[in-house]
């Protein structure tokens, strides 16, 4: 079976991530899981990642297990380790969450987060997570598209990119004391890129609400593009005429660019992108797919575009 259970991981699975997983609280975990089967009731996260939908592009790939998920991250409001998130960010308070839609649209407003969702259908669908650095998840996401929302607002058509900005509240996300990046962190689509179906406004992951290290209570997934364009906590949604500014290509505009589409080509000043390492393992033993995979879902949106430069 390709969905896993945190009780069935193999010790070999876990292993190569020892260094910096904590193994103690590996085990912990597997333990109250383990628990939970024997009282005779499976986790409910378990069950409907099951039931989740899998896509063509990922059937063959086993899922990430929960416990790298949701402890190895970047989330840099709770500081810049992979472990840091997992473990600073009960800080944030994902409820009462208010969002703030603006800009050229019909529609714009203070919404509370519960109403936004309201007669949404939310699904579990499996989808690669692929980080800048190399590496890369398969996640059972729960969410929608984010066209639905869109569509909500009314955008006018002087609507060309939709921008979004994470929380900045320095009581809640202790890692904005510091300024290793410009808060808030903010990123951006063009409007025809968030309105595709594989541009996906996430609530939660493993059939459970997203964890506040994965970016409660709502974040972008946007699987064919590096991960740092899939925003977490996000407070603020900006529909625009002109292209925004994103916080990686502020911070370095050589490295980072505004598409950040997956690449095999096109290398990182400072490392290649031809392959890379799925977590678990230590090794980079994967190609890197153009698009993570999703090439043909995505790529008539550049076509006649020079990827190179478009990085
Ligand atoms: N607000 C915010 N969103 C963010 C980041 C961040 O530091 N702050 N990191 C990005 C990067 S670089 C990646 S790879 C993904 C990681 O998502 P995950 O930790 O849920 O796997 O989140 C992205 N979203
Ligand atoms: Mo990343």
């Amino acid at each position: 079976m390709l969905i896993r259970k945190p009780d069935d991981i193999k010790s070999s699975d876990i292993t190569p991530e020892s260094t910096y997983i904590n193994r103690r609280k590996f085990i912990g975990r597997g333990v109250a899981f383990g628990a939970i089967a024997v009282a005779g009731s499976a986790a409910p996260w378990a069950v409907r990642a099951a039931t989740g939908r899998r896509d063509e592009d990922v059937q063959d790939e086993p899922l990430t297990s929960y416990e790298h998920v949701t402890t190895y991250n970047n989330f840099y409001e709770f500081g810049t380790g992979k472990e840091d998130p997992s473990r600073n960010a009960h800080t944030l308070r994902p409820r009462p969450w208010t969002v703030t839609v603006e800009g050229e649209i019909d529609k714009p407003g203070q919404y509370d987060l519960d109403d936004l969702l309201r007669g949404i259908t939310i699904e579990d669908r499996v989808y690669r997570l692929r980080c800048v650095e190399a590496w890369s998840m398969v996640i059972p996401w729960r969410g929608f598209p984010l066209s639905k929302l869109i569509s909500r607002f009314e955008p006018t058509s002087k609507a060309k990119y939709v921008e979004f900005h994470t929380l900045y509240d320095v009581e809640q996300m202790p890692g904005q004391r510091g300024r290793v990046l410009p808060w808030p962190y903010v990123e951006g689509l063009r409007m025809d890129e968030a309105m595709h179906p594989l541009a996906i406004f996430a609530t939660g992951l493993y059939g459970e609400d997203l964890p506040n290290q994965n970016g409660a209570p709502f974040r972008l997934v946007v699987p064919w593009k590096y991960g740092f364009k899939s925003i977490k906590s996000i407070v603020r949604i900006r529909f625009r005429a002109t292209q925004p500014q994103n916080t990686w290509a502020i911070v370095a505009p050589n490295e980072y660019g505004f598409y950040a589409n997956v690449n095999p080509e096109v290398d990182h000043p400072r490392w290649s992108q031809k392959r890379e390492r799925r977590l678990p393992g230590l090794f980079k033993r994967r190609k890197t797919q153009l698009f993570n995979g999703y090439a043909d879902q995505v790529g008539h949106l550049y076509a006649g575009m020079d990827l190179r430069r478009n990085f």
